[in-house]
């Protein structure tokens, strides 16, 4: 894998479900990972820390069942959370993703914000546009991530970023597109992963 200058250092910390479980990481700067199973956050992670099998990306819908921390430079911390909506997990995990993630989104102290992540190739339904307006009134940041890009061809990206855009009455240049596959987005998305981390944010 190529160098990524932005990563002198990663550790995972732990995985949790429950709040007295969450990693105790003081006002380290977190920021959370979410969308739908499948979208690509596993794989994100991945290549934002430029580790191959630091989170476990799955042709397997709904892999990661549970919260997991990871610890960037020292510096912040990521949070892979499941994703939304896999229809085959068993009735008992899918009915506790609510409770769970909302709990974190609620509860989480040093959570500064989130990665939105969608596909390319997919209209944004209810959920994203839910999640956007409940984190606007909690206070939550949310950068929206278009992934798999490498899925369109060049010449079609741009149009499919305007219309997701344009789903979530967001303007485009909001929208970060991104492929795991080919790193595009990576410079754009440190940006603004240094943005909401910063010291100050
Ligand atoms: N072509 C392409 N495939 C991708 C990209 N990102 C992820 N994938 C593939 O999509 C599938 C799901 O990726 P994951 O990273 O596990 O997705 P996830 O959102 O973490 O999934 P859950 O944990 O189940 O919610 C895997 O087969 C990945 O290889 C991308 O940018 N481009
Ligand atoms: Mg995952």
């Amino acid at each position: 894998m190529s160098e990524n200058p932005h990563v002198t250092k990663v550790e995972f910390i732990k995985s949790a479900v429950k709040v007295p479980d969450y990693p105790d990481e003081g006002e380290r700067p977190e920021i959370a990972i979410a969308g739908r199973s499948n979208v690509g956050k596993s794989s994100l992670i991945n290549k934002l820390c430029n580790r191959r099998h630091l989170a476990k990306v799955s042709r397997t819908p709904g892999r990661t069942q549970l919260l997991n921390f990871f610890r960037i430079n020292d510096a912040f911390v990521l949070c892979d959370l499941p994703g939304y909506g896999y229809a085959k997990v068993p009735e008992e995990v899918r009915r506790a993703w609510g409770p769970m993630v909302e709990r974190y989104l609620t509860q989480r102290r040093n959570l500064k914000g989130l990665l939105l992540l969608m596909d390319v190739r997919r209209d944004p339904g209810d959920w994203e546009v839910d999640l956007i307006a409940w984190c606007t009134h909690h206070g939550r940041a949310i950068v929206p991530v278009v992934t798999k890009v490498d899925k369109l061809p060049p010449t079609r990206r741009a149009a499919a970023i305007q219309r997701i855009a344009g789903t979530l009455g967001l303007p485009a240049k909001s929208v970060v597109g991104w492929s795991a596959e080919t790193g595009e987005g990576l410079e754009d998305l440190w940006a603004r992963v240094a943005r909401l981390t910063a010291p100050s944010a």
